[in-house]
């Protein structure tokens, strides 16, 4: 008697993610059923049980990836900062822009002004270029409202996104994420003065309404101190909410412990993360995230602390950042090749940064691997080796991708 299932390829090789001993869990000739969302069997022909599929497709030995994922991304925004990318070429400094009122400021004049119709437009044609190369689960922050109805609407349309596209969508809250231009005239510490507002008011109705599954903070001079994203941390603890950190981007303030004394899904940048501090986040379980569109983009020198992470097996997430002042890159794909070139992961630690580890940074232990049991997000590939696709910058677009087990092409 032959099992049944809705999907099956067969004479395909899996990049599996699974640590069985051979470079990415590779499965060479293996077939891959799916049913009801998940995957039932991902293994070698030989010994597979007999299915019968209402789909079945010959891969002719295509690979099979799980579906890509990017955890850290800003695409949900009004205008844009090509202007301010041509000063940049005249020499200013990114921090001296923000100082002057650009920045991340002048894209949060323009998020609030756009309507919740065009901010939608503009941000699913953004994430469509991430699902055309194999992108099944997205997460999106807020972060350019820094008021209560501007982040609610930022992240509806973020849940819209994940509603009306073939995306799982996780959405982040970032209030914390830059001191909005009305309190930068009050007296006293407007920056404290903001935070408890955040605190206060903008965390508690933004997880009543079910809008966020997480909290982000940005811990830089341009930011918030360690302090103010401490007070962050507590309100989100205290509304039910796992916490992210931006930190050790531009600088070492420390945000990377903190966050990860927190229980931190993830510390993201961690450029100037000290060495020594690296073990700190061991014992918090979370997830290093690698941007190095941002690094890449503001022609950053200091090199995230890589070969540490590697020696404490600290899980090593890659993601796109996408935002308009220092990451305009809709390329997971590219986002890998950066930091295969530019931060030395290999393209193995790549694929796993942009799968597994990413889906770990967001919580989603049931995503990133070819296992049954895993949802059935997979992405196929007309290559001969999975490494090809950290080597290839625009070569490379799945031929077809399932997520939840429903084929997109
Ligand atoms: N770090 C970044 O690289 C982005 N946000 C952050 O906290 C930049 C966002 C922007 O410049 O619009
Ligand atoms: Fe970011």
């Amino acid at each position: 008697m032959s099992q049944h299932c809705d999907c099956l390829l067969t004479n395909v090789h899996l990049a599996t993610g699974l640590q069985n001993g051979l470079p990415y869990g590779e499965i060479e000739s293996g077939i891959l059923a799916m049913h009801d969302g998940r995957i039932v069997y991902a293994g070698p022909a030989k010994g597979a049980p007999a299915f019968s599929a209402d789909k079945h497709l010959d891969c002719q030995e295509a690979w099979a990836t799980p579906g890509l994922v990017d955890c850290h991304t800003h695409l949900v925004y009004g205008g844009d900062r090509a202007r301010e990318f041509e000063m940049r070429l005249q020499g200013v400094g990114y921090e001296e822009i923000s100082r002057a009122g650009g920045g991340i400021v002048s894209t949060v004049k323009h998020t609030r002004e756009a309507s919740e119709e065009a901010l939608f437009v503009s941000a699913k044609k953004r994430a469509l270029c991430l699902l055309e190369e194999g992108v099944t689960t997205l997460e999106i922050k807020s972060g350019y409202g820094l008021e209560l109805e501007s982040e609610l609407k930022m992240l509806r349309v973020a849940r819209r996104l994940g509603e009306e596209l073939a995306l799982t969508v996780r959405t982040t809250f970032l209030g914390a994420h830059a001191l909005p231009p009305e309190f930068s005239a009050s007296e006293g510490d407007p920056r404290d003065e903001y935070i408890s507002l955040v605190c206060e008011q903008m965390i508690p109705a933004v997880a009543s309404a079910g809008l966020a599954d997480a909290v982000d903070v940005f811990c830089e001079g341009i930011g918030f101190s360690p302090a103010q994203c401490e007070r962050v941390f507590v309100a989100a603890q205290a509304a039910g909410l796992p916490i992210k950190g931006h930190v050790e981007q531009l600088s070492d303030l420390k945000g990377a412990r903190l966050a990860a004394s927190y229980g931190a899904l993830s510390v993201d940048h961690i450029e100037y993360l000290a060495e020594t501090d690296v073990a700190a986040i061991k014992s918090s379980g979370s997830v290093a995230v690698l941007l190095p569109g941002a690094y890449y983009f503001l022609n950053e020198q200091q090199k995230p602390p890589v070969a540490a992470l590697r020696e404490h097996h600290i899980p090593m997430a890659v993601a796109t950042d996408l935002n308009p002042g220092t990451s305009p890159s809709a390329s997971l794909l590219l986002a890998m090749n950066q930091a295969a070139v530019l931060f030395g992961l290999t393209p193995e630690e790549a694929l796993r940064g942009a799968t597994r580890n990413g889906a770990l940074a967001l919580g989603l232990t049931n995503k990133g691997l070819l296992a049954a049991g895993m949802d059935a997000d997979v992405a196929l590939w007309d290559i001969d080796h999975p490494c090809e696709l950290s080597y290839g910058v625009n070569m490379n677009k799945p031929s077809h991708v399932w997520q939840g087990g429903v084929c997109r092409a």
